[in-house]
């Protein structure tokens, strides 16, 4: 049986939230209405939400308290200097552009880095990153280590980059085709893996070697610090601050979404060290965001955001924040059900090929998964495998990705582990009986981004 030793956490519940129950008929009968997209449900018929952990953290009494002092200035305001000063404090940064989330900082940092034809790898692309880039008329290319797709390994760092795939794709591109390089960290898509600092580094180093800059996609960041800190020798006395100062010293920005890490419901910002970069991206902020000391922010949003980037590299909460998703992630491989290991840090990712090994993956097994927990128990989760893919723009055939998983976000301060008991409690029953689950088909398939719109049926 596996450690699952769960620390309390350090705060105690002040607001709440009221939660509904419904019954399987209801849950039945309303997703047959809604197509069984779980998008289209109403999150007044959700019972434990696990659709993501972006934006839904429970704010502290501190984040709401900075928020009453939000100075809504539309030049100069207090607010932005104070998210700037976290920033500059926090992760090394020299210049921040404040977005209204992390998908606008992907938007400015692109738009003045990249050319058509141009090549643009990172460990995993977040689809945003990916969709940016390509909107760009660049080319996304994932170059993450091979360890990322075996499911049951233990490798430590899967979220690290295959040094030989970046080095080849230089040479073989030629660095003049790569305007950036990035990281994601924690990897995402790849199921909230860590990065390790020695991996980062040598990234550095191989950009260094060719003058390629090099990004973070830092949304959870403070996650992904806390990993080294557990997993890399040499990190295990450092603070999560230093830990952090180190990996942001390697780049020379990053894109941020603050409904992550920064523990806000909303806001992002693209930080940037270099002043050329930083004068750029000031004048399409302008146009597409807003002025420089808000871009796409209320005073107050900055505010919420500056004090929980100090929040976050709080130890003891970050300790609490791992274990309990580790704490479903066990009680799930304790009953045998295949999920992707090690576990995650925002999330754990349920690996559906084999969970539900019947289903083809034109099938959509993921979704079939996806529907299922919700009719169990009103939990709603997303699929993150054929339907996210979509289909290859030449033959129109549904992509067929490496990984078809079932994400299971969980958001920050928001849930006790009674919840998250429902939660394992819901998967290990539909394990039991998932010889009878049947796949899915489009009955409506729109021309991009089908996860969020299409409706389906059971085949
Ligand atoms: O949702 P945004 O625009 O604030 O951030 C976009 C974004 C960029 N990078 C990564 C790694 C993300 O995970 C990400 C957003 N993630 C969402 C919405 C999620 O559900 O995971």
């Amino acid at each position: 049986m596996k450690n699952n030793n769960y620390q309390a956490e350090y705060y105690k519940i002040k607001m709440v939230e009221p939660l509904k129950k419904t019954t399987r008929e209801y849950r039945k009968n309303l997703l047959k209405k809604i197509g069984y997209n779980l998008f289209y449900l109403d999150s007044k018929d959700v019972f434990i939400d696990l659709l993501t952990d972006s934006g839904t953290s429970a704010m502290s009494d501190s984040q709401w308290s900075a928020m009453m002092v939000g100075d809504e200035a539309y030049a100069g305001s207090s607010s932005f200097h104070h998210l700037e000063d976290a920033v500059k404090k926090n992760m090394g940064y020299k210049y921040v552009l404040p977005t209204h989330q992390g998908r606008a900082a992907e938007n400015i940092l692109f738009l003045i880095m990249i050319k058509k034809g141009d090549y643009v790898p990172n460990n995993m692309h977040f689809d945003t990153t990916k969709a940016h880039i390509l909107h760009k008329k660049g080319i996304p290319i994932d170059v993450v280590c091979d360890e990322a797709f075996n499911t049951t390994s233990n490798y430590p760092f899967k979220g690290n980059i295959d040094i030989d795939k970046l080095k080849n794709l230089i040479e073989d591109k030629g660095k003049d085709k790569i305007p950036l390089v990035m990281i994601t960290i924690t990897c995402n898509s790849g199921g909230g893996q860590p990065a390790s600092m020695e991996n980062i580094k040598k990234v550095r180093e191989l950009t260094k070697k060719y003058d390629i800059p090099f990004f973070l996609d830092a949304c959870r960041f403070a996650e992904n610090a806390y990993f080294i800190k557990k997993r890399e020798i040499g990190y295990e006395n450092k603070s999560i601050r230093e830990i952090v100062l180190e990996m942001m010293s390697y780049s020379d920005g990053c894109t941020f979404s603050g409904k992550k890490d920064a523990l806000s419901n909303i806001g992002g910002f693209l930080a940037l060290n270099d002043e050329k970069l930083y004068i750029e991206g000031a004048t399409w902020l302008v146009l597409f965001e807003g002025f420089i000391t808000y871009g796409g922010m209320s005073g107050r949003d900055m505010e919420a955001m500056a004090q929980g980037l100090e929040e976050v590299l709080d130890e003891n909460y970050l300790e609490t924040r791992v274990k309990q998703v580790e704490y479903l992630g066990n009680k799930l491989l304790e009953a045998n059900i295949p999920i992707i290991q090690p576990i995650g840090g925002h999330a754990v990712y349920v690996d559906v090929k084999k969970f539900l090994s019947h289903i083809p993956q034109d099938n959509l097994p993921g979704q079939a998964l996806a529907v299922e927990l919700y009719l169990e128990a009103g939990i709603r989760s997303v699929e993150i495998g054929t339907v996210l893919a979509g289909r290859e723009p030449i033959t129109w055939e549904n992509i067929h990705p490496k990984l078809e998983l079932l994400r299971l976000a969980i958001p920050r301060r928001v849930y006790t582990n009674a919840h998250i008991n429902v939660v394992a409690n819901a998967l290990i029953n539909i394990y039991k009986r998932r010889e009878n689950i049947k796949g899915y088909k489009f009955i409506y398939e729109p021309p991009r981004l089908r996860h969020f719109l299409a409706r389906f049926k059971p085949i």
